[in-house]
């Protein structure tokens, strides 16, 4: 699979510019066990990358035009680093643009290339595909033309592509985990800090699975920037009554709890799922220290749970992915991952046991949906990297 993508890039790039790529770059996308929508809450996450990449065939230029290629979508976007970069209707360009447009601030950038890319990561899926490019880009500008940026750097900077060029307003997690990726290693990442230790994957006869319901609803981008305002308003109230919290991380359940009024229904649930779930990361991390897969799942499923109910960021056809597995006894528990309004179900399934649920759960959500489902069983592996044959 890896081998396909990155010969099929290759091969176009060759045809396109008539010689071969002087650098191949492999950006993977990332799941996440568990700490959703806490990342820009100065939260902790657990996430890691997996075996499904971008992957980007490139040559410097001697001058500053840029020539890029989303083999996927078939379209070229052709540019020079001399003028003002804008965001551009057409999306994909945007992530790749953001970056660029950082380096020219920080590094006077201006160094031409010709590029392909094509991607095993499925868009729209949750799996932070977006993530994947700007990171891939960012990676192998600073490694073709010495940058000097840290990994940290590159991840911050995919971060501030996604909020000034695409206008989603995301935490870090997603940059993050696809630059620092380690293969068989899950990340805990301390998003107030950026401080992260990595923790062994090993589900010892479990196994993780993802089922992609196949939608991506539209109020992505809005319902995400809202859910941000939402508790950046609610961290205000919350401040003015005890001064000592500084950001979610110390902030109780019962401080929420004693605002609940003044927060009003809607920020109130939302502020009671932040902290609820910052404390859930703790405990899963714990859970799979001990490897206690009962726990852990059960701490997903309760993460579903607030997600769908509290933080509203769900949808009925990923509601209906997990009621679906929650009384299957080789399922220790499921939520929705990542952003939500579509995308994927994270489930901690009995190895051995994935077709069987697949087969069961595709037929039901095909009969109420009329939807056929994926399935991914993934690996997980090391972040951004250059690949030398
Ligand atoms: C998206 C964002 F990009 C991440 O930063 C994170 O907030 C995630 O949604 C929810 O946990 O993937």
């Amino acid at each position: 699979m890896k081998k396909k993508l990155i010969k099929n890039t290759t091969e176009h790039f060759e045809k396109t510019f008539q010689n071969k790529p002087e650098h191949i770059f492999l950006s993977p996308g990332r799941i996440n066990i568990i700490g959703e929508h806490v990342d820009y809450n100065d939260g902790f996450v657990l996430p890691a990358a997996i075996n499904k990449y971008v992957c980007i065939a490139i040559s410097p230029n001697k001058n500053s035009d840029c020539k890029i290629i989303a083999k996927d979508l078939n379209e070229v976007f052709e540019f020079n680093l001399k003028d003002t970069l804008v965001p551009n209707p057409t999306m994909w360009i945007n992530y790749i643009l953001g970056v660029l447009q950082q380096l020219k601030e920080k590094k006077q950038f201006d160094n031409g290339f010709n590029a392909v890319f094509s991607s095993s990561v499925p868009i729209g899926s949750g799996l932070s595909s977006s993530a994947a490019v700007e990171c891939g880009f960012a990676y192998a500008f600073n490694k073709m033309f010495t940058l000097g940026l840290t990994k940290e750097e590159i991840a911050l900077i995919g971060q501030k592509s996604e909020h000034t060029f695409v206008g989603v307003n995301c935490g870090i997690m997603d940059q993050f985990a696809s630059v620092f990726g380690q293969k068989n290693k899950v990340i805990k990442l301390d998003c107030n800090t950026l401080e992260y230790e990595y923790h062994k994957a090993d589900f010892k006869k479990y196994s993780l699975l993802l089922l992609d319901s196949n939608v991506k609803h539209t109020h992505l981008t809005s319902g995400y920037n809202d859910r941000r305002n939402e508790v950046e308003q609610g961290l205000v109230i919350i401040k003015s009554h005890f001064p000592e919290v500084k950001t979610f991380r110390n902030c109780t359940e019962e401080m929420v709890n004693t605002l609940k009024n003044e927060l009003g229904e809607i920020v109130y649930k939302r502020c009671h799922f932040v902290v609820k779930e910052i404390q859930r990361v703790q405990d899963a991390v714990d859970a799979l220290e001990n490897s206690d897969f009962n726990r852990l799942g059960n701490l997903m499923s309760e993460t579903h749970h607030g997600l769908s109910k509290e933080y509203e960021v769900s949808c009925e056809e990923l509601d209906f992915l997990v009621d679906a597995v929650a009384n299957e006894a080789s399922v220790l528990g499921a939520r929705m991952m990542g952003g939500g309004f579509g995308g994927c179900s994270i489930n901690l399934v009995e190895k051995g046991s994935e077709k069987e649920l697949i087969e069961k759960v595709s037929q039901q959500y095909r009969s109420k949906f009329g939807i056929d489902l994926k399935s991914y069983k993934v690996k997980i592996s090391k972040g951004t990297t250059e690949y030398k044959n």
